[in-house]
């Protein structure tokens, strides 16, 4: 591509983009690094026309890069030759045998879809399977949900929950958050900040840390809220407390963007895991919401999620949709067909949808089970400090409280793999391998203080 074509065909967002690019693909080579966004066109001259002078490969100069931080922890796992090893980085659910679900009702809708001759693969459109994306939308806001009545929602089907917050991206988030949601932000090139939500001390909600923070954001602010089983820390703000920040929010104009992974998940009932959002529906305010299939219908690998943006009026939300498509287009053109399918089959019945919420619920009920074995198991160790944080946090993960070191020592010596803060996956555990991770986190807790 001549680089003169490319100066004039980019606008300047787009140029910084490059640039940016650019300035990732080639962070240390001497010959470039004078480079910075202000000299993008000399780098995109030399890059990548100018290919191999005096080198075997024009990438030979890219650093290593860093596994991810939850992800890296499956890589590191799976390369442990231990037979004792568990797994509790990765927030996947897996059985009381340790073994991966996939769904009974995902089983027969995925019968019933290869076995229907009128199926074919044609390309979807950019905003996605229309029926999944009604679906979906009814799901997490309610069958009566006003605004789905007043026409007043835009929804796309995206690529799972990372997808549709991709799609989606401008906003404020909690500290800590889900490790992806900062760069999937900053990436989309918006000034990221955050909010005070999780106090060490009381391993519970800094309420009032939240409110100040929150208070003093610039009007207009997006601001991230998990709907339900927030990652990592387990801690959700009660009824009031939701109450209490929709005032606010809508009292200084700040914009919801819920982010929804775990519906159905935490306390195994689909309408009481999406009660913060509808409260924001409720008062016919606008917002944004990110849905994930990923954990409550167990379709990880399918990439199956939807975003939806609830506007004031339904002129509004069919100008926010053909934005959407803007976006989309480029990104990935249009999302992939069998995921969704599966959704809307099992959604659009409502026997399947029966079958659907009881699995949900047994897996809700074996993670709750595992926290109360968890923390059964420590106090009759006698191990030091007070654990009732396990039994009271809600949702796939449990936050801990161990220290990196603490977590460093139980992967050398106990073979337990968690995120480096602490976090371990609930769904990870079964009653066979409470006695060793409790054996580790004692241990731990004793050895290194
Ligand atoms: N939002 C939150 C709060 C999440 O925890 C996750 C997944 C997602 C969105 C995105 O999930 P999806 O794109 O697969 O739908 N978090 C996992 C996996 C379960 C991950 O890090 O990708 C986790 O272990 O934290």
């Amino acid at each position: 591509m001549a680089p003169a074509n490319v100066r004039a065909a980019q606008a300047p967002s787009a140029d910084r983009r490059l640039s940016t690019l650019v300035r990732h693909l080639l962070p240390s080579s001497p010959r470039r690094t004078a480079a910075t966004a202000a000299d993008t066109s000399a780098t995109l001259e030399s890059f990548p026309t100018m290919a191999s002078q005096g080198s075997s490969s024009v990438f030979a100069a890219l650093a290593q890069a860093p596994e991810d931080p939850i992800l890296g922890v499956t890589v590191a796992y799976n390369k442990d030759p231990s037979p004792v090893k568990v797994n509790l980085g990765v927030g996947a659910y897996r059985t009381e045998e340790g073994k991966p679900l996939v769904l009974k009702v995902v089983r027969r809708a995925e019968q019933m879809l290869i076995n229907n001759p009128s199926r074919v693969k044609e390309y979807l459109p950019i905003t996605g399977l229309a029926e999944f994306n009604k679906l979906s939308a009814k799901l997490i806001f309610g069958a009566d949900s006003p605004a789905i009545q007043e026409n007043r929602v835009a929804t796309v089907q995206c690529l799972s929950g990372t997808g549709s917050l991709r799609v989606g991206a401008h906003y404020l988030h909690p500290q800590p958050t889900w490790g992806n949601h900062p760069k999937v932000f900053t990436l989309s090139g918006l000034t990221v900040r955050s909010y005070r939500y999780y106090d060490p001390a009381t391993r519970g909600l800094d309420f009032k840390g939240l409110l100040e923070d929150l208070s003093s954001a610039p009007s207009g602010s997006i601001v991230l809220l998990h709907a339900c089983a927030h990652n990592p820390t387990g801690v959700d703000p009660t009824i009031d407390q939701w109450e209490q920040i929709r005032q606010l929010m809508r009292s200084k104009s700040l914009l919801p963007f819920f982010d929804s992974a775990y519906q159905g998940f935490a306390s195994g009932s689909l309408d009481k895991d999406a009660r913060s959002v509808r409260m924001f529906v409720a008062d016919g305010g606008e917002l944004l919401m990110a849905q994930s299939y990923a954990k409550n219908m167990g379709l990880y690998g399918e990439r199956v999620g939807a975003l939806s943006i609830v506007c004031g009026s339904a002129d509004v939300a069919v100008r926010v949709e053909s934005q959407l498509k803007l976006v989309i287009r480029p990104m990935y053109s249009n999302p992939p067909l069998h995921g969704a399918s599966i959704v809307a089959t099992i959604l659009r019945d409502s026997e399947m949808f029966n079958e659907w919420t009881l699995e949900l619920k047994a897996m809700a009920d074996r993670i709750i089970s595992m926290r109360q074995q968890l923390f059964d198991a420590l106090k009759s160790r006698g191990t030091p400090g007070d654990w009732s944080h396990i039994i009271k946090q809600i949702g796939m993960f449990t936050f801990t409280g161990l220290n990196s070191e603490q977590v460093a020592f139980m992967r050398q010596e106990y073979h337990i793999y968690m995120t480096s803060d602490g976090r371990i996956s609930m769904a990870g555990l079964s009653t066979r391998t409470v006695p060793h991770l409790s054996d580790a986190i004692h241990a731990a807790v004793t050895q290194l203080k």
